[in-house]
C-alpha cells in the first residue's frame, strides 16, 4: 500500500473530522475512572479572532492534557467563551452594531480557529457566559453570597474610569490608571456600589499559598496584593474631650518618637475636632484633597501638604500633648485612616515634619554607626529617649510596648491587609443584571431564585451614561418592576455585574454544562474538581486568579462545594513576543494563526511555538524560524512511508529524498539506536510535566536523525516515536499511527516505557598516549569521533603539554579505548 506524501492540509482536516465523528475528545464524565481535568483560560471572543498568543497558551495546556491521557488518565479538556464585558461592548459601539449580533459571529470564528489548531477539546461541554443558561447561575451565585452576608451594598469611594464610563475594581487600576486605558487616570468617586467581601478571606487566601502548587511568580503577586501587615491599633486621648483617636501603626516601638498625628481628609472626626480658627483652612484643604486624582495622592514623591487642625492628642506613653494635622498622604481606606507620625523613623513623616518644622525625636539608635543625616532611620536598633524601654533592642520593645499598652486597655495588636473588597457593580449594559430590587417600602429585596434569570433586555440605546446614570435605568420596561415581597412599585438594580464574576467560576460549570437545573451537579463536581491543572497568563494573578480562589472558599463555607482551592496546580506561561517586540494591537503586529496554518499546518505552528524557548518564560515569534519544523514532519512522514510501504511489498526501499538517507529495514535495533530511543522516551516524559517543551522537541529531532540513519528499526521504536510526538503534533501522530495499522486513535495509546539500563549515560574512559607513553585519560561518550577526542585531549592541560609545540605525525585511534599521538620535535 503506497502512502501519500506529507500534506498537512489533507492530514489535519481528515483527523479533525474523525475526532469529531468518533467523539475522541469527549470523555464519559460519569464513568471515568481516573479523571484528570486540564483547564485553559477561556478566551474572550474579539472581532479580530484568535491570535498566536492565545494559540501559544492553549497549545501548552493541550500538550499536558494529551500527555496525561497517554499516561492512562481520563482527560477532560473543556472550552468556552467569555463574551460579556466592556471590550465587546465598546467594539459594538464603535461599529454601531448590537453586541448580541456581533458575539455569535466572533464566537463562530473562534470556534473554527480552535478546531483548526487540533486541541483536544471537548466541545460537548462548551460554555458561553452571555448565554442566559449560564448567567442565570452568576445571578444565583450573587444571591447565595448575599444570603450569607458576603455581598453588600455600600456608598464608598470607588474607582471611576471616565473613558469606560463605569466604576472598576481596585485590581483593574494599574499605577492609578485604568487597565484598559493606560493614558487615563482613574477618578475617585463616592457611589453606591455592590461589593463582595473578599477581605473575609484575606488570611485564608494568604495561608493556602503555602501549599497550593502554583507558579511562584503568581503566588508572590498574590502575597503582595493581599499585603498582610501586623501592628497595633492605639487609642490617643483627645485633649479636652472624652473620646479618643485611634491609629494603626506597624511600629509601636516608636511611640515615644510620635511628635504629631495625621488624619485623612475624609476622616469623620475631622469636622468635630477642628478649631474655629482653623475651620476654613481645613475645610478648603479637605475639599481640594477629595477632588484630587488617586494617582497623585498615592505618589510618595509629591511634596507633602497639610493643615493643623487646631487640636491636640495625648501620647499614651508619656502623656505629652501632640498636635493633630490633616494631610492627604494618609488614606482613609487603610488602617483607621489616622496615624501617629514618627518623623525620625518614617520617611513620609520626616518630609512632612521638616516642611512644617515639627519636632523630630529619634527613639531608635543603630547598633553600629550613628543616625543618618537628612532622612529617617527605618531599621532596627536599640531604644533611646523611650523612658523605661531605653537600652532594649527595638524588636523586643515592639512586642513589649504592645503588651504593656494592651494591659492598660489603650492598644490592641491587629493585622491589616491591603486587599480590599471586590467592587462588582458596573454602570454598563453588556453584562448580567444584578438580581436585586429596590422597593420604597421593603428596601433592598433579592429577586426570588425561581425568577432567575433576570434577562438582559435587548435595547437599542445601550450607550453608557455619565457617573451615576446607567443604560438599564433608562430602559423603563426593565427598570420599573414590582416588589417580590409587597407587590408594590419597585425598581430593578440597573448595574450589571463585573465580567470577572462570569469567569470566576466557569470551570465549575463545564462538567455540568448540559444541566439547567443546577449550577453544578454535586456528583460530577466531586469527581472532577478541583481542577488538576490550570495553565494561563500571569497577568491574571491578582484579578481572575484571586477572585476564583475567593469564590471557592465562599462556596465551600456555604456548603456548595467540598474544596476551598479551585486549582491543584497552576502554571503561568511566558509571554509570546514578535520579532523582539511586544505583540499588541497598538503596535499593529498581532498575528493570527490562520495564514501559518494554511501554509504549514497546525502541527507545524504548534511545534514551532513550543520550540521557541522554555514555555514558562515565553518566546520570540519570527517568521524565518518556522521552516525547520515542516521539514522535520516531512522527514518523519517519509521515513514511515518508506519503511511501512516497503514492508507491504512496495519496491522502494531507499529514501529517494534530497538528503538521501538509507531506509532502515525492519528488525532488531542496534544498541546505539536503542540507547537513543530509551533516552528520548525518558527525556520527553521528564520534560513535558515541567513544561520544557523546547528541549523535548529537540530530543525528538535527534531521535529522528538516529532512526533515519539506523540499519534497522523494530516495532517498539516505530510505535514509540508517534506517541512521543502526539502531544506536540497530534494530527501527524495519528496519521503515523494509522500507517502502522492501528484502528484506534493514538490518544488512547499508552506512553512507552523506557528501559532504565539503556538510559544511563554511556561514557568510556580513553587512555591517551604520547609516543606510546600513558599521559592521562579522557572521559568521552561511547563512540565519540576521533576529532572530538582530539579536542578533549587538547583541552586537558596535563596531557596537552606533552603534545603542543611538537609536530603530530600520526594519531592511532582504537575506538572507545585508546588514542596514541606520534609526535616529533
Ligand atoms: C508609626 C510609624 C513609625 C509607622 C515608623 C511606620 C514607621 P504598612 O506596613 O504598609 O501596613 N499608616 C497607617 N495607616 C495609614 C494610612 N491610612 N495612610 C497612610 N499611612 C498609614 O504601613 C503601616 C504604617 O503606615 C503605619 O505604621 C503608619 O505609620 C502608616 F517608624 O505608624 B506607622
Ligand atoms: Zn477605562
Ligand atoms: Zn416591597
Amino acid at each position: 500500500m503506497p502512502f501519500e506524501p506529507y500534506d498537512a492540509q489533507r492530514i489535519e482536516s481528515k483527523w479533525q473530522m474523525r475526532w469529531a465523528e468518533q467523539k475522541t475528545n469527549e470523555p464519559d464524565l460519569e464513568k471515568a475512572e481516573d479523571p484528570f481535568y486540564t483547564l485553559m483560560m477561556f478566551p474572550y471572543p474579539s472581532a479580530e479572532g484568535l491570535h498566536v498568543g492565545n494559540v501559544y497558551a492553549f497549545t501548552g495546556a493541550d500538550i499536558q492534557g494529551r500527555y496525561y491521557r497517554l499516561q492512562g488518565k481520563n482527560v477532560f479538556e473543556p472550552i468556552g467563551f467569555d463574551a460579556f464585558g466592556i471590550h465587546s461592548e465598546n467594539f459594538a459601539l464603535r461599529v454601531n452594531t448590537h453586541p448580541q449580533k456581533l458575539i455569535p459571529q466572533n464566537v463562530a470564528n473562534f470556534r473554527r480557529q480552535l478546531k483548526m489548531m487540533g486541541l483536544m477539546l471537548d466541545w460537548s461541554h462548551e460554555v458561553q457566559t452571555t448565554d442566559p443558561r449560564y448567567y442565570k447561575w452568576c445571578q444565583w451565585i450573587f444571591l447565595q453570597l448575599y444570603k450569607h452576608g458576603l455581598a453588600y451594598q455600600d456608598v464608598a469611594p470607588v474607582n471611576w474610569c471616565p473613558k469606560c464610563h463605569t466604576v472598576i475594581a481596585n485590581e483593574q487600576v494599574i499605577d492609578g490608571k485604568c487597565e484598559r486605558h493606560p493614558d487615563t487616570e482613574v477618578e475617585r468617586k463616592k457611589l453606591k456600589q455592590w461589593f463582595f467581601k473578599t477581605t473575609a478571606y484575606a488570611q485564608q487566601l494568604l495561608d493556602n499559598l503555602e501549599w497550593i502548587d502554583w507558579s511562584e511568580i503568581t503566588k508572590t503577586a498574590q502575597r503582595n496584593w493581599i499585603g498582610r501587615s501586623t501592628g497595633a491599633d492605639v487609642d490617643f486621648r483627645l485633649e479636652g474631650r472624652d473620646d479618643t483617636l485611634r491609629v494603626y501603626t506597624t511600629r509601636p516601638d516608636t511611640l515615644y518618637g510620635a511628635t504629631y498625628m495625621v488624619m485623612a481628609p475624609e476622616h469623620p472626626l475631622v469636622k468635630d475636632l477642628v478649631s474655629a480658627e482653623q475651620a476654613a483652612a481645613v475645610a478648603a484643604y479637605c475639599e481640594a484633597a477629595t477632588r484630587m486624582k488617586a494617582v497623585d495622592r498615592a505618589d510618595a514623591e509629591r511634596e507633602k501638604t497639610g493643615v493643623f487642625l487646631g487640636a491636640n492628642a495625648i501620647n499614651p506613653v508619656n502623656d505629652q500633648p501632640i498636635p493633630i494635622w490633616v494631610s492627604d498622604y494618609v488614606l482613609i481606606e487603610y488602617g483607621t485612616g489616622a496615624i501617629m507620625a514618627v518623623p525620625a523613623h518614617d520617611q513620609r513623616d520626616y518630609e512632612f515634619a521638616t516642611k512644617f518644622e515639627l519636632p523630630i525625636i529619634p527613639v531608635i539608635s543603630p547598633v553600629e554607626g550613628g543616625l543618618p543625616d537628612g532622612e529617617a532611620y527605618t531599621d532596627e536598633g536599640v531604644m533611646i529617649n523611650s523612658g523605661p524601654y531605653d537600652g532594649t533592642p527595638s524588636l523586643e520593645c515592639l512586642k513589649k510596648i504592645t503588651v504593656d499598652l494592651e494591659a492598660r486597655g489603650v492598644a490592641k495588636a491587629t493585622v491589616q491587609y491591603r486587599l480590599r473588597d471586590w467592587c462588582i457593580s458596573r454602570q454598563r449594559y453588556w453584562g448580567p443584571p444584578i438580581p436585586m430590587i429596590d422597593c420604597e417600602k421593603c428596601g433592598t429585596v433579592p429577586v426570588p431564585e425561581d425568577q432567575l434569570p433576570v434577562l438582559l433586555p435587548e435595547i437599542e440605546d445601550f450607550r453608557p451614561d455619565s457617573p451615576g446614570g446607567k443604560p438599564l435605568e433608562r430602559h423603563k420596561p426593565f427598570f420599573e418592576t414590582t416588589c417580590p415581597t409587597c407587590s408594590g412599585p419597585a425598581h430593578r438594580e440597573a448595574d450589571v455585574s463585573d465580567n470577572f464574576l462570569d469567569s470566576a467560576w466557569y470551570f465549575l460549570r463545564y462538567p455540568s454544562a448540559d444541566n439547567d437545573n443546577v449550577a453544578w451537579e454535586p456528583e460530577k463536581t466531586r469527581k472532577w474538581l478541583p481542577v488538576d491543572l490550570y495553565v494561563g497568563g500571569n497577568e491574571h494573578a491578582v484579578l481572575h486568579l484571586m477572585y476564583t480562589r475567593f469564590l471557592c472558599m465562599a462556596f465551600k463555607d456555604m456548603g456548595l462545594t467540598e474544596f476551598a482551592e479551585p486549582f491543584k496546580k497552576f502554571r503561568a506561561h511566558g509571554l509570546l513576543i514578535k520579532e523582539g517586540g511586544k505583540m499588541s494591537k497598538t503596535h499593529g503586529n498581532v498575528i493570527t494563526p490562520d495564514a501559518y496554518v494554511e501554509q504549514y499546518g497546525a502541527d507545524t505552528l504548534r511545534m514551532y511555538l513550543m520550540f521557541l524557548g522554555p514555555y514558562t518564560e515565553g518566546g520570540d515569534f519570527r517568521d524565518s524560524g518556522i521552516v525547520g519544523i515542516p521539514r522535520f514532519l516531512e522527514r518523519v512522514h517519509r521515513l514511515y512511508s518508506n519503511i511501512l510501504g516497503a514492508a507491504d511489498g512496495a519496491t522502494e526501499t531507499r529514501d529517494s529524498s534530497r538528503d538521501g538517507a538509507e531506509t532502515p529495514q525492519r528488525g532488531a535495533l542496534e544498541k546505539k539506536t536503542a540507547i537513543k530511543l530509551h533516552q528520548t522516551i525518558k527525556k520527553v516524559g521528564d520534560d513535558i510535566p515541567i513544561f520544557a517543551y523546547n528541549t523535548a522537541i529537540a530530543a525528538l529531532m535527534e531521535l529522528l536523525t538516529e532512526m533515519r540513519g539506523a540499519p534497522a528499526l523494530d516495532d517498539f521504536a516505530l510505535e514509540a516515536f508517534p506517541i512521543l510526538l502526539a502531544p506536540f503534533a497530534p494530527h501527524e501522530a495519528e496519521e503515523l499511527w494509522e500507517m502502522l495499522g492501528h484502528k484506534d486513535s493514538i490518544c488512547d495509546a499508552r506512553w512507552p516505557e523506557y528501559d532504565p539500563a539503556l538510559t544511563l549515560k554511556d561514557e568510556v574512559e580513553i587512555a591517551v598516549q604520547v609516543l606510546g607513553k600513558l599521559r592521562g585519560t579522557v572521559s568521552m561518550p561511547r563512540d565519540a569521533s576521533k576529532e572530538n577526542i582530539e579536542t578533549a585531549v587538547m583541552a586537558d592541560e596535563r596531557i596537552a603539554k606533552h603534545i603542543s609545540g611538537r609536530q603530530v605525525i600520526k594519531v592511532i585511534h582504537v575506538p572507545n579505548r585508546l588514542m596514541n599521538f606520534v609526535v616529533k620535535g
